[in-house]
């Protein structure tokens, strides 16, 4: 087992792996840049090494100054969190190179799903379904054209290197395809040095739901169901529950086994997640692949009851898993708490927290680096806590997660807690009444 974890993140994720550690009996080394000297990954590490400015670009992701605090440390290992250098294969490979195990997929595996048209070709090759549409990349306008008259309007272009919906556009006749073409290509480009293109059949209104997994380096691979992150706005998640309340136990089966399939076309290790497209029919459609441990996973240990950041520390050490698959026995919640304010179109509403109060009691689940005198810096992103909730049922859920909610008090910033209340008594979403496109239309 590894002596020394460094943790190249910051906020709640790095406390959350800091957390594990200690209950591993393995030392811990945070990072930190100048403007998170007063963060309480800092004071809860075992050491703590200052890696630059303030901007992430000078400081989390800088390659060099992550790899000289763990060297100076003697760190053995390196955990990415999310975000960041978390899925960056020169990061992992740059670890490899100096002797130190990124706590994550290899370098070959993070490109080979990083790159999504090549990630849809390699999935399909493993059986598993994927949406109808180019054979990888779109060469030009004349074929896409083509192609979409085959496979029918509204047809979807995206990006290659994107994700997170950039680069990404829908169109909904021929005329509107070039001028699509050519501005998809120009926000990809610029975005990610990158302007591969490729094309599918749009799916109107569909759930997006995402199968977690864990392999370890002897090929086992098993799932721990699903998490429903439909509700999203701008490609941001606000809220993730598991179960999902469109799944049933043959979809699960179905999903999970596809999941599994796409792990094993690419000889996965570590955690990762699986991400679908479900439609009103229950058709299901790979998406893509993350492989990094994501900001949702509480939802999945709460239902599980498993440490997905201890299992994914001992895969990567060495240690082998049953590689079974587990169903969720209870409901979880998770709502994203962003210091933003949801009246002013989600304006970033950083400062000092001046007064802090937690909620608490039983199946509630708060991680978060805040505290009541805690200065939110302006330099990363807005997000400053995870309220989950579990609990035997959804309605007993979300009555918790509302109590939740109330009790909560941020003082000093805006945030997304008076949004995320409503979005708890509105009655589409009590039904589970819900796709990706609930946002749009919700009104606060
Ligand atoms: C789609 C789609 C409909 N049809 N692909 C958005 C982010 C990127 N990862 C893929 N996305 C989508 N791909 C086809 N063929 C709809 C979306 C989409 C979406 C997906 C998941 C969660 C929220 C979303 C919001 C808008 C669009």
């Amino acid at each position: 087992m590894f002596k020394k974890i460094l943790i190249a993140n910051r906020g709640e994720i790095a406390l959350r792996v800091i957390r594990t550690c200690r209950e591993m009996g393995i030392k811990s080394v945070a990072v930190y840049s100048k403007a998170d000297t007063e963060s309480l990954h800092v004071r809860f590490a075992d050491e703590a090494v200052c890696i630059g400015p303030p901007p992430s670009a000078l400081s989390y992701l800088n390659i060099p100054s992550l790899i000289a605090a763990a060297e100076i440390t003697n760190a053995d290992a390196i955990h990415p969190g999310y975000g960041f250098l978390s899925e960056n294969a020169k990061f992992a490979e740059t670890c490899g190179l100096n002797g130190i195990k990124f706590i994550g997929p290899t370098p070959d595996m993070i490109n080979r799903m990083g790159d999504k048209s090549v990630a849809k070709e390699t999935v399909k090759t493993a059986g598993v379904p994927t949406v109808p549409g180019s054979d990888g990349l779109l060469p030009d306008v004349k074929t896409g054209i083509k192609l979409a008259e085959t496979i029918g309007y509204p047809v979807i272009i995206k990006a290659s290197a994107g994700g997170g919906g950039r680069g990404m556009r829908i169109i909904k006749s021929p005329d509107e395809f070039e001028a699509a073409w050519e501005s998809a290509r120009k926000e990809a480009g610029a975005a990610f040095g990158n302007d591969d293109i490729y094309l599918e059949k749009f799916i109107v209104e569909p759930r997006h739901i995402e199968i977690q997994i864990i392999a370890d380096q002897y090929g086992n691979v098993g799932h721990l169901s699903e998490r429903d992150c439909s509700v999203q706005r701008r490609h941001q998640k606000l809220i993730e529950e598991c179960p999902s309340p469109f799944m049933t136990e043959d979809l699960r089966t179905r999903m999970g086994e596809a999941a599994i399939n796409v792990a094993k076309s690419v000889d996965y290790e570590g955690v990762g997640t699986v991400e679908f497209l479900v439609d009103k029919d229950r058709n299901f459609y790979f998406m893509e692949m993350n492989t990094r441990i994501q900001v949702e996973h509480p939802v999945t240990e709460e239902v599980i009851n498993y440490d997905l950041i201890r299992e994914q520390i001992k895969v990567a050490a060495g240690i082998a898993i049953s590689g079974r698959n587990y169903i969720p026995k209870k409901h979880a919640i998770e709502c994203r708490i962003n210091a933003e304010d949801p009246k002013n179109n989600f304006m970033p509403s950083p400062g000092l927290i001046t007064d802090l109060h937690k909620p608490g009691g039983h199946g509630v689940r708060v991680d978060t680096h805040i505290y009541a005198g805690y200065r939110i810096p302006p330099n990363y992103d807005s997000m400053i806590a995870k309220l989950i909730v579990s609990a035997n049922t959804r309605e007993e859920a979300i009555t918790r997660m509302e109590r939740c909610l109330e009790e909560f008090v941020i003082d000093g910033v805006k945030t997304t807690i008076p949004l995320q209340l409503a979005i708890m008594r509105n009655p589409d979403f009590r039904a589970g009444n819900f796709t990706t496109k609930f946002m749009e239309t919700f009104e606060f």
